[in-house]
């Protein structure tokens, strides 16, 4: 018959089995091979490291969620994220383009979406950033990225802990 003790340690003995502690090897700290945010394009994954993200240009919006004092933030334009990842924003966008939509996903699974259209300067030209720092450090939780659509009235769509970000082809009638 099993003990008290005994059944503790098989438990104990079961959980290290089914979620086995394993060593997380940093590497020499030379490259960061880990991509930062993954934007993807019709199923196709292109990874961004941070130190891309850190070179692009980067612009300065002074906004505030809730009632808060207003932070100065600093972040990439999405659009510019996009132009990268081959989606023509540096035109007006036509066609089935015009049923595309935006998904932004976070660590915990928060979801939020853009019509692409809303991101073209010639339609919606709502700004977006994907931001890296507010006034003047990196974001500490909710980083290391973070949305930010400064004219939006709540800050619902301020997605922090960005992981993923994907263009979608939501046209459902449109000839390819
Ligand atoms: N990843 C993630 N981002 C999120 C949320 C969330 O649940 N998860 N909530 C949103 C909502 S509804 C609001 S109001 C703001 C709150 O941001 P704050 O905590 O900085 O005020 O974050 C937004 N971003
Ligand atoms: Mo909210």
């Amino acid at each position: 018959m099993l003990t008290r003790i005994g059944t503790f340690r098989r438990c104990l003995l079961m959980c290290l089995v089914a979620f086995p502690v394993l060593p997380v090897y940093a590497g020499d700290g030379a490259v960061d091979p880990t991509p930062s945010v993954q934007i993807s394009v019709a199923g196709k994954a292109t990874p961004l490291s941070a130190s891309v993200l850190a070179g692009m240009p980067h612009v300065d919006v002074t906004a505030a969620a809730h009632d808060e004092v207003p932070s100065a933030w600093r972040g990439v334009p999405l659009t510019d994220l996009l132009v990268r990842a081959g989606i023509a924003l540096n035109k007006p966008l036509r066609g089935r383009d015009l049923a595309s939509f935006v998904r932004v996903t976070a660590a915990d699974r928060y979801q939020v979406v853009f019509a692409l259209s809303d991101l073209d300067p010639t339609l919606g030209h709502n700004q977006v950033l994907l931001v890296d720092q507010r006034n003047g450090k990196p974001l500490d939780k909710d980083g290391p990225y973070r949305l930010l659509v400064p004219g939006d009235k709540r800050p619902a769509r301020w997605v922090r802990n960005v992981t993923v970000i994907e263009v979608v082809d939501g046209a459902t009638s449109m000839r390819p």
